[in-house]
């Protein structure tokens, strides 16, 4: 089993493409394991998959992903569907970072973090997770420094991801202190 290949389906259809699998979403994300599984096994490449496996992927994925509980699973970050999902509101730490393409710089000191394709802007707890994100779109990418705490009490609401990544609706560029 492929288990890097079955979370990137299974992100896909969690985070963007839900209708796509005839998943019938609750409002924090979460999917039947079931419905998920019978969607998966009409593809000859997943026909196999049981819920051992999506077990096993989430163990095995360095970045935590996606949750199974209840018998339903679902992604911790990532939407773009237009339902939004409901997050656990949640004060964050002092400073939390963001890892960037230097190009997108200009429109982000005017216009502030905006969550783009997705419903939430993504913000990292840590340097070493903000770098891996914004490598993804720049080999030199930009880390910016946001003061969560000022925003937070200022009324700007954060959202819990996982461990490593939180979520925010946007965050204006006056909280952005480092670049
Ligand atoms: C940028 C992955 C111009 C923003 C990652 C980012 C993360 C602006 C891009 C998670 C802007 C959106 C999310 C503005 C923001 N003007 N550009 N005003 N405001 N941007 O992929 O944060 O591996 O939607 O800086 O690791 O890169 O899939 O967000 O570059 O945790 O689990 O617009 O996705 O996780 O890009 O990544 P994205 P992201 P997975």
């Amino acid at each position: 089993m492929n288990y890097s290949e079955l979370s990137k389906e299974v992100s896909y259809a969690l985070r963007h493409a839900p209708w796509e699998y005839e998943l019938e979403m609750d409002e924090s994300g979460g999917v039947p394991l079931e419905q998920l599984l019978f969607s998966l096994h009409q593809t000859s490449k997943w026909e196999d998959v049981a819920k051992e496996d999506l077990i096993e992927m989430i163990e095995r994925s360095e970045k935590k992903r996606h949750e199974i509980y209840d018998d339903k699973i679902r992604a911790f970050y990532g939407h773009s569907i237009p339902m939004k999902i409901v997050k656990e509101e949640k004060m964050p730490p002092n400073i939390l970072y963001h890892g960037t393409a230097r190009r997108f710089m200009d429109s982000i000191s005017e216009k502030g973090l905006l969550p783009r394709s997705r419903q939430y802007v993504h913000l990292s707890q840590d340097i070493a997770t903000a770098e891996i994100v914004g490598k993804r779109r720049d080999n030199n990418p930009q880390i910016l420094v946001i003061d969560s705490l000022s925003a937070w009490n200022d009324g700007i609401k954060f959202y819990y991801g996982n461990e490593k990544v939180w979520l925010a609706d946007m965050v204006p560029s006056k909280y952005i202190l480092e670049r």
